[in-house]
């Protein structure tokens, strides 16, 4: 019987591992499923985030300053939020 049960395990694990391959749920293949990857386009397994606004430091202008909007109004790369000129993409 508990051979049985491992390997029934065993083939969910595997139809899991498939399904996930074939839909694509994991864009980055960082092992985090997009639903809940905190950045579901940059490889970030950790998923660490230091400022707790939701966006993992990978993948966060400014990963410590809380900015939910990721508002970057010179597009320089630095969030208004931790941009000491975010009018000038010169200045961060
Ligand atoms: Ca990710
Ligand atoms: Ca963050
Ligand atoms: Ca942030
Ligand atoms: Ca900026």
């Amino acid at each position: 019987m508990n051979m049985l049960k491992k390997m029934m395990t065993g083939l969910t694990l595997i139809s899991i591992a498939a399904l996930v391959s074939l839909c694509g749920c994991d864009a980055d293949q960082d092992g985090v499923f997009d639903i809940t990857d905190n950045c579901p386009t940059t490889a970030n397994f950790s998923q660490f985030d230091a400022d707790l606004d939701g966006r993992g430091d990978a993948c966060d202008n400014c990963p410590n300053d809380a900015n939910v909007d990721q508002e970057d109004q010179d597009n320089d790369g630095a969030g208004a939020a931790c941009d000491a000129n975010d009018l000038n993409p010169l200045v961060q």
